[in-house]
């Protein structure tokens, strides 16, 4: 295994609009996280990847890009950019930026020029189908009020595509003049200094401009496939690193949705010259039903076991895998995968930030996961901010579906549950605004806050600082062999990871009850590196949500 700084690292994600806001407009940004550095430098970690921060109409919250060589005017100015990016850099710490390049805004000047005649330069910028050919197959869209991806615009008397919401028209990757124009603006980026991308949906950039009907077996969110795997894609990938990657030390990691063990090695592996690692799906969408709607088999551990473990293995000779639990697109981790009851909250996510940091692969680690926040659990309607929430919900009222079920589930899908303001004190608004913050504050802040954590040796932030140094310190966590044991017990999670010879078995309660590890591996004069309880008791008894590191002596 070839070592790399990036495989070593840690990454820690900020979702501006939510981390701190500077100027009491109820908005985080870049002055808010500037005025966090040397919080953000106690954790430890090494990376940060910045949700997108580009000027933006926030029709999908900065997915949506008017200009990418600006910055979002609620988040500041390139001067704070700068002073952001130096201060990290300052601090040891590198950034990766979101590249959001499948689609743009309807109000960029490409897509404002592109619709205005069909002889325009930026015509071709974007997918369109001249509507006298009549309607083009279906082609499904993620935000799409009716779920149509193709809009008709009447200007020029066609349709375009749009796989997100109408405000976010897919971008031609067929054509060069395009695909140059995203690369002069990495390059503007890296010359900045910036340390490397996270890509959206990168591998829905290809397309089949012939536009064909998807077939059948693609129904479903199978279409994710469809979508993920279009004709060009690792032309244009190769291109892309040829053109630009390739000349920087950086880190490049694909949003992955279509991509499956058998196919991730074209996009990640070191001698395909495309991008370095990639983060799937397959946990996140685990027990759910179409919308999002939430089944018992969401929690089912013995599937995510499989999971992370098939995964592992898809790495085993090549490729680099990457380890999340929680995003900016998911809810957080403690009420999706732990328990966010008072009695098991900081247990369980402590059990959770064990897991992550000591899993092969790249950690991704999620702002607030590290003082244990939970989902906000929004009663009404009113209160999302989310246009693919409140889009579905449309739908689902207009088809007389049940919108009671509906609100229930997404109080544990639902994408704003990750998004409401990091708690920073149990002052007014969490210590993140001092105006109405964007989207509601989770009242749990009064307790649940990185100033009580601060104060509280055995919060969750001290436990996630202990995990990062271990992680650190310790090779093993990184580069060892990783090796499933007991795997059909339905409530303990465990597994060894081994390096020349030095060998930890990490053991994993995932359930609120008491539970026994049957590893086979005699623990008794091993030594336990880290527990989330304070006095571990020996054996192979676990008590709820109990995590614990072994040493092994081999
Ligand atoms: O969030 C999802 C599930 O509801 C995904 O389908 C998500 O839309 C998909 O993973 C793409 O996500 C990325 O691109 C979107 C943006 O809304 C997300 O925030 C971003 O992470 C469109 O740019
Ligand atoms: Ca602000």
């Amino acid at each position: 295994m070839k070592k790399a700084w990036w495989k070593e690292a840690i990454v820690y994600q900020i979702y501006p609009r939510s981390f701190k806001d500077s100027n009491g407009d109820g908005i985080g940004d870049l002055q808010g996280i500037i005025s966090k550095l040397d919080y953000i430098k106690s954790l430890g970690i090494d990376v940060i990847w910045l949700n997108p921060i580009y000027s933006s109409p926030n029709d999908d919250m900065g997915y949506d890009i008017s200009d990418y060589s600006n910055i979002m005017h609620e988040f500041g100015t390139m001067e704070d950019f700068d002073a952001l990016l130096k201060g990290l850099h300052e601090r040891d710490i590198k950034l990766i930026m979101d590249l959001v390049v499948n689609h743009s805004s309807d109000e960029h000047k490409w897509f404002v020029e592109s619709r205005k005649s069909r002889d325009n330069y930026y015509r071709d910028y974007y997918h369109w189908w001249p509507a006298e050919k009549g309607k083009p197959a279906p082609r499904w869209s993620f935000f799409d009020k009716d779920g149509d991806a193709w809009k008709y615009d009447e200007t020029t008397n066609a349709y375009y595509l749009h796989y997100f919401s109408v405000k976010q028209p897919d971008l031609n990757w067929e054509n060069p003049k395009l695909r140059k124009e995203i690369y002069d603006m990495m390059h503007f980026w890296f010359k900045k200094g910036i340390d490397g991308f996270r890509m959206d949906v990168i591998t829905f950039i290809s397309k089949d401009t012939s536009f064909p009907p998807i077939p059948g077996k693609y129904k479903g969110k199978m279409w994710d496939y469809f979508y993920g795997n279009g004709p060009h894609l690792h032309e244009y990938l190769q291109e892309m690193n040829r053109e630009v990657l390739s000349q920087y030390d950086c880190l490049t990691v694909a949003e992955g949705p279509g991509t499956s063990i058998e196919n991730v090695h074209d996009l990640v592996d070191e001698d395909r010259h495309e991008l370095q690692m990639s983060y799937h799906f397959d946990h996140t969408y685990m027990g759910f039903l179409p919308r999002k709607m939430i089944t018992e088999a969401s929690k089912n551990l013995i599937e995510f076991k499989k999971i992370f473990s098939r995964w592992d293995a898809a790495f085993d000779e090549k490729g680099w895998g990457t380890v999340y639990l929680g995003n900016h697109d998911q809810p957080r981790m403690v009420t999706r995968w732990g328990n966010d009851s008072e009695e098991w909250r900081e247990l369980s996510s402590k059990m959770l930030t064990t897991f992550i940091l000591s899993m092969k692969g790249t950690p991704y680690y999620y702002m607030g996961d590290e003082i244990g926040m939970t989902n906000i659990k929004f009663d009404n309607i009113e209160d999302y901010r989310d246009l693919e929430t409140i889009g579905w919900h449309g739908l689902v009222k207009r088809e007389g579906g049940n919108l009671v079920e509906f609100i229930e589930s997404h109080k544990i899908t639902g994408r704003d549950n990750g998004r409401t303001p990091m708690q920073w004190n149990d002052a007014t608004n969490s210590g993140f605004t001092t105006g109405n913050s964007w989207l509601k504050i989770n009242p749990n802040y009064t307790m649940v806050n990185v100033d009580a954590a601060e104060k509280n040796e055995d919060s969750c932030l001290y436990y996630f600082r202990k995990m990062v140094q271990l992680r650190k310190e310790n090779h093993v966590l990184v580069y060892g062999k990783y090796t499933l044991l007991n795997e059909d017990n339905p409530q303990v999670y465990a597994y060894t990871r081994e390096l020349d010879n030095k060998k930890f078995l990490v053991l994993l309660n995932f359930s609120p009850n008491d539970a026994t590890a049957e590893t086979g591996i005699d623990i008794s004069n091993a030594k336990p590196m880290i527990c989330n309880y304070s006095n571990r008791t020996m054996g192979n008894q676990l008590r709820p949500y109990e995590a614990v590191i072994y040493k092994l002596y081999v």
